[in-house]
């Protein structure tokens, strides 16, 4: 059994902070699950497009409000807590916080904890552990 607890992972590779989210991956590839599982903050005020080319990506918010739009059909979404959003056509996406949000994503298959947002918001595949 694995236990991992957001206060041990400060100071490791497993907390990636950037000017407009900091995510705390609670379990990575290494972890042989066949998923990675994250803990993130979005930060208020912030607009992050996002494009997961290479991944499948569910996202509860557990705290805070935002809206998430569809680039392709430019539908918005109010996303708020008690809401998921699943990216299940690898969909390309902007999401707005309004508040600081705080959001469980689960990413298939796994980050490897190596990963960062290229020019068009995804991360890449096949990354070593
Ligand atoms: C909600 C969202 O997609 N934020 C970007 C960070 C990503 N979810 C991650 O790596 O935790």
């Amino acid at each position: 059994m694995i236990i991992s607890r957001l206060t041990d992972l400060e100071g490791t590779e497993r907390v990636v902070d950037t000017p407009n989210w900091c995510s705390r991956r609670l379990l990575l590839k290494k972890d042989g699950m066949g998923f990675s599982f994250h803990d993130t903050i979005i930060r208020a005020g912030t607009e992050t497009r996002m494009w997961y080319q290479n991944h499948l990506e569910a996202v509860y918010c557990i705290e805070g409000e935002g809206v998430v739009e569809e680039v392709k059909t430019g539908v918005k979404h109010a996303i708020s807590a008690g809401t998921v959003y699943a990216l299940n056509e690898n969909d390309q996406h902007v999401l707005r916080a309004q508040t600081q949000m705080r959001m469980v994503c689960v990413f298939n298959p796994p980050v490897t904890g190596k990963e960062v947002h290229d020019e068009a918001g995804a991360y890449p595949v096949g990354l070593a552990d």
